[in-house]
Order: C-alpha cells, then sequence, then structure tokens
C-alpha cells in the first residue's frame, strides 16, 4: 500500500514557520505537495474547510499544517515530531524523540518565536510602525541578553554531544553523529540581525555553532533545495528585516 502524499497547508511568499516542515521533508528526500504554491485559491478551500473541523480532526488555529491522509495536524511542534518520527530523523535510541522534541521546542523558542515577536512585541494585528519604538526597544533587550543566552545554549549542546554525551558517538549534531530534525539552522535569525549574528561569530565563542550552521547548509539534500526555486526569499513572515532592529550588543 502507498503511503499517502505529505500535504503542507502554509502561506506562499515566504519561508515562515513552513520552512522548518519543508526542510526535514527535503532532508528525508520524501516527495510532498506544499499546497500554498497551487495559489490561495486552491489552498483556501483546504484552510477554510478545516477552519471547522474535518474529518475527525478538530479545527485549527493558525498554519502551518501539515496532511497526511486523513490526519490532519497544526502546531509546528507537534508536525516536526510527527514527521521526525516516521521519517526516522528523531534520533537512534527510542526516547531519543522526546531529547529530539525538547532541543526543537528551544529551538522554536528562541529563534523563532522570540525573534518573531522582536518586530510585533504589541499586537501581531497592529503594523511594525505602529509598535516601532517597542519594536526596537525589544531588538536591542533580544540581541543584548537573549540572543546570547540562546547561542550559549547551542554552542553547549554541540559541545555535549562532540564529547558523546547525548548520542551513541560524538559528532557534529546535536545528538552526536546522528542527523535530527532538532539540527537547526541560524538562517533567519541571521536574516532579522545580521549585525548581532555576525558581531557573534567573530566573537569567536560559538565556533561548534557556526560549524554547525554550514554543515546544516551543506548536507547535500538541503543545499540542493537552496539553491533551487522552490526555497523563498524572507521578506514578511516570522524573519523579517528592519534596519532600525538590527542593533549590535554594546
Ligand atoms: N505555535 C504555532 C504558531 C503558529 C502561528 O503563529 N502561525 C502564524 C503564521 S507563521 C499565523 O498564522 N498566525 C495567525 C494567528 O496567530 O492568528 C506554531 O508553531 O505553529
Amino acid at each position: 500500500m502507498t503511503s499517502p502524499p505529505y500535504e503542507i497547508v502554509y502561506y506562499h511568499g515566504v519561508p515562515g514557520r513552513g520552512e522548518h516542515i519543508r526542510l526535514i521533508l527535503e532532508e528525508a528526500g520524501v516527495p510532498y505537495n506544499d499546497l500554498g504554491a497551487l495559489g490561495w485559491e486552491k489552498c483556501g478551500e483546504y484552510v477554510n474547510a478545516y477552519l471547522k473541523g474535518h474529518g475527525g480532526n478538530p479545527p485549527y488555529f493558525a498554519m502551518p499544517m501539515l496532511k497526511h491522509g486523513d490526519l490532519i495536524i497544526n502546531q509546528t511542534p507537534n508536525i516536526l515530531l510527527y514527521l521526525g518520527s516516521r521519517l526516522k530523523l528523531c534520533g537512534s535510541a527510542p526516547d531519543d524523540l522526546y531529547r529530539v522534541n525538547a532541543l526543537a521546542l528551544t529551538a522554536l523558542d528562541g529563534l523563532s518565536n522570540e525573534v518573531h515577536d522582536c518586530h510585533h512585541p504589541i499586537a501581531i494585528a497592529l503594523y511594525w510602525e505602529d509598535q516601532k519604538e517597542e519594536s526596537m526597544r525589544r531588538s536591542k533587550e533580544f540581541v543584548k541578553s537573549r540572543l546570547p543566552q540562546h547561542l550559549d545554549y547551542w554552542e553547549r549542546a554541540l559541545k555535549s554531544a562532540s564529547e558523546g554525551s547525548h548520542g551513541p558517538n560524538p559528532g557534529p549534531w546535536l545528538m552526536g553523529d546522528t542527523f535530527t530534525y532538532a539540527d537547526l539552522c541560524l538562517d533567519g535569525t541571521t536574516f532579522a540581525f545580521p549585525k548581532a549574528l555576525a558581531q557573534a561569530k567573530e566573537s569567536g565563542k560559538y565556533k561548534l555553532l557556526f560549524q554547525h550552521y554550514d554543515a546544516v547548509k551543506a548536507r547535500p539534500k538541503i543545499a540542493s533545495y537552496l539553491a533551487s526555486d522552490k526555497r523563498q526569499k524572507y521578506d514578511w513572515g516570522v524573519y523579517r528585516y528592519y534596519p532600525d532592529n538590527d542593533v549590535v550588543a554594546d
């Protein structure tokens, strides 16, 4: 029996939260349909149907969603958990799934949700211009204190993995020598805060993390995806560039 296709229901036009899902499917080398790319008319049919709940699946609150056969799920980390487990990208020991999930949740907290909140600190329904002062203040605080905490954490996690604490064998990935879906990419944060990330790189404090970032981008299937026209450019969405927010720590 053939498996039904994996279908991503998400906006088209930016990588956004949908990108975490695209990347895991690309890394696994499995085909998928990105319904947003079919145009809003087609994608909107699903979105409207799923708003009410559909075929045993509860209504969703916000995209992205994944449809796989009769199952329709939302919440990015939940989708990653499902795919990571099916596509064998969640470590080698049975309990690794929960370890990988903790890493992925931490990555999504610090390098996605907090980055998003820098440009929309007051309300997602307001334009950036309507919360510009707060956004600049939030960005300064993020770059000064939260970003270093998160970068320190990832450096520590990679050091621990390189010493063999997280997996059966030491290695360059977060779970040692086994690549998993938690192997984050700093890409979006680098896009939003290029000066702060350049400063972090130059500091020499995050050698393992920046090597890891390069190694993720160099994985053959990821590299080929990033070079393809399927990869969308940052613009609006979670990762945005505002020159006023692009600050460095004092
Ligand atoms: N925690 C959710 C957040 C989902 C989310 O905020 N999605 C955005 C697009 S990336 C959205 O549609 N937001 C509309 C809203 O929250 O009302 C996840 O990780 O999937």
